[in-house]
C-alpha cells in the first residue's frame, strides 16, 4: 500500500499540509488539554500567532515528565466516549505513560502500519507473523491492525514460546515476521543449539520488521544471514502513536518518517536550540492529525538525525538514522558520554562473541565502574583458558580504544544472559537504584 497521493507529495505542498494541519493540532491541544493551556499562557504563546514553521521556536516542549504527571487522562483532548482504545508505555526508562486513541486515530495508525509494511515490501499476499507482544504496550496490536489493513494474513501469536513461533512459520507459510531484533536473534540462536532438523529455507519466510529497541547494522547482517531474509528497522513510541512513525524502505537507507502525520525537528538536547538539516540531536514530535492525544514538541529523548535525499523509492518524506541512543538513556562513565549501541556495535564486530550482553555500572569509591558482561560461543568457552584470555583482552583494547574508557570484561557461559521475549535489558545501572 504505497498511498502515491500522500507519501510522493512535492514538498512544497507537503509544508503546506503540515502547516495547515500544525495550526489545527495546537488550537485543538489549546482548547482541550489544561496542560498545554497553562504551559502555552506561561510562554506567552498563542495558537492563533502560529503562523509559518519558523514560529515553532516560540511552542513550549511536552516532556515526558508532564505526561506522567497528568496520569492517567490528563492530556485527552477528547471526551471518554470518544476514546475506543487505551495504550500503555513505560518507555525505555521509568514509569507508566498513558495514551488514548480515538476511532479515527486508530484509522490513522493502521494506515502508517500499513505503509510501513509496503515499505518493507508486503502485500495482500503475505502472512505476517506478529511475535510483537499483544496488550498494553503498541507493537502487537499496532503491526496487527496494519498488516489486516493492506490486506495480508495475520498470525497473532504474541511474544514469547519460540518453538511455536518455529511451527507456525513453517505450517502456516509465514512470510513476515515481527518483533524485536533482539528476539529475532534469539530465535536463530534457538534453532541453532534446539533444533537442527529446522532449515530456516524450507520456510517462506522473505522479510523481517523489526523495531522498538536500538539495534546496529551488524546485529541486522546477522538475522539476515543466520535466518535467509531482509531485516527492515521499523521504529515508533506509544507518546505519538505506537509503531508507523518512521520505517526503513527498500533502499534500507535511513528511515522514512510519516511527515503528514507527525512533525520532527531536531535539536540541541541541552539547550532545547533546533539544529539544522543533518545534525545529530533530540527528535522531538508534534502531531498533525491526532485527536485524542495530540502531542505537542513532545521531547522523545531519542537521538538521532533528520535529512532528507530523493530516495529511489519515490518517498518525499525526510529521513531519520537508526535511533543511536537516548539522551537519558546515554551513560556518563568516568566523564565520558558512553552509548549502549556503541558497546554492541564493538562486540558484534569481533568473533567469538554472541549478540546478548549486559553493561552493569556501578560506583567504587568516587569512581564509575563499568562492567561488560559477554557472552561467548560453544565453540570459545569450551576452549582453553589463553584463548578466553586473549578474547577478554581484545574486547577490552577495543572498547578503550573507541569508548575512550576502561572496561572490565566478564566472559560468560552461552545462555547464561536472561532472554527477553519484548526488549532487552541491556543496561543496569547500579549508581540510580542507590
Ligand atoms: O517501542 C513502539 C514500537 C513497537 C516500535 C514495535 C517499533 C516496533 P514504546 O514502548 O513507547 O514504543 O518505546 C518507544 O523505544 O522512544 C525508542 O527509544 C525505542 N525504539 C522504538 N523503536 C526503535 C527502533 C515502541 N527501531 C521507545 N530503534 C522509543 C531504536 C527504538 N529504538
Amino acid at each position: 500500500m504505497f498511498n502515491k497521493d500522500s507519501e510522493s507529495m512535492p514538498r512544497t505542498k507537503l509544508k503546506d499540509l503540515q502547516l495547515e494541519r500544525l495550526k489545527w493540532s495546537m488550537a485543538h491541544a489549546y482548547k482541550n488539554v489544561a496542560h498545554y493551556r497553562q504551559a502555552f499562557d506561561k510562554a506567552g504563546f498563542k495558537p492563533e500567532q502560529f503562523k509559518s514553521l519558523d514560529d515553532m521556536k516560540r511552542v513550549p516542549f511536552l516532556m515526558k515528565s508532564e505526561m506522567r504527571a497528568n496520569y492517567p487522562f490528563g492530556l485527552f483532548a477528547v471526551p471518554m466516549e470518544k476514546v475506543i482504545r487505551i495504550h500503555s508505555s513505560s518507555g525505555t526508562t521509568g514509569n507508566a505513560t498513558v495514551v488514548g486513541y480515538t476511532k479515527n486515530d486508530i484509522e490513522v495508525w493502521a494506515e502508517v502500519m500499513a505503509r510501513t509494511i509496503a515499505c518493507a515490501g508486503g502485500s495482500e499476499k503475505d502472512i505476517v507473523q506478529v511475535a510483537y507482544g499483544y496488550g498494553l504496550f503498541t507493537g502487537g496490536l499496532g503491526v496487527h491492525y496494519g498488516a489486516e489493513k493492506i490486506g495480508a494474513t495475520v498470525v497473532p501469536i504474541s511474544g514469547g514460546n519460540t518453538d511455536r513461533q518455529l511451527m507456525l512459520i513453517r505450517d502456516f507459510g509465514t512470510t513476515m515476521l515481527a518483533c524485536t531484533p533482539s528476539y529475532a536473534i534469539n530465535v536463530a540462536d534457538y534453532v541453532e543449539k534446539k533444533r537442527p532438523d529446522y532449515k530456516w529455507s524450507d520456510t517462506k519466510l522473505r522479510a523481517g520488521i523489526f523495531g522498538a529497541e536500538p539495534w546496529t547494522e551488524q546485529m541486522r547482517k546477522e538475522i539476515e544471514t543466520r535466518m535467509g531474509i531482509q531485516a527492515f528497522d521499523i521504529y515508533g513510541l506509544s507518546e505519538v502513536i505506537g509503531p508507523g512513525v518512521s520505517c526503513e524502505c527498500s533502499a534500507k537507507s535511513g528511515l522514512h518518517v510519516f511527515e503528514d502525520h507527525f512533525f520532527v525537528e531536531i535539536i540541541d538536547p541541552e539547550t532545547g536550540e533546533i539544529l539544522p538539516e543533518g545534525s545529530s540531536g533530540e527528535i522531538v514530535y508534534t502531531s498533525l492529525t491526532k485527536e485524542a492525544c495530540p502531542v505537542i514538541r513532545y521531547r522523545s529523548r531519542d537521538i538521532t538525525r533528520i535529512y532528507y535525499d530523493s530516495c529511489s523509492c519515490g518517498r518525499t518524506f525526510v529521513k531519520m538514522d537508526k535511533v543511536s541512543g537516548r539522551s537519558d538513556d546515554m551513560l556518563i562513565i568516568r566523564g565520558v558520554n558512553v552509548f549502549p549501541s556503541q558497546i554492541e556495535a564493538i562486540l558484534m564486530e569481533i568473533e567469538g562473541t554472541e549478540p546478548h550482553y549486559q553493561i552493569i555500572v556501578d560506583r567504587k569509591g568516587a569512581m564509575d565502574d563499568i562492567e561488560i558482561m559477554v557472552e561467548v560461543n560453544e565453540k570459545i568457552f569450551s576452549d582453553e583458558v589463553k584463548v578466553l584470555t586473549d578474547l577478554s583482552n581484545r574486547i577490552r583494547q577495543r572498547m578503550q580504544g573507541v569508548l575512550g574508557v576502561s572496561a572490565k570484561i566478564t566472559l560468560a557461559e552461552p545462555r547464561s544472559i536472561a532472554r527477553s521475549e519484548g526488549k532487552a535489558q541491556r543496561v543496569v545501572d547500579k549508581r540510580k537504584i542507590k
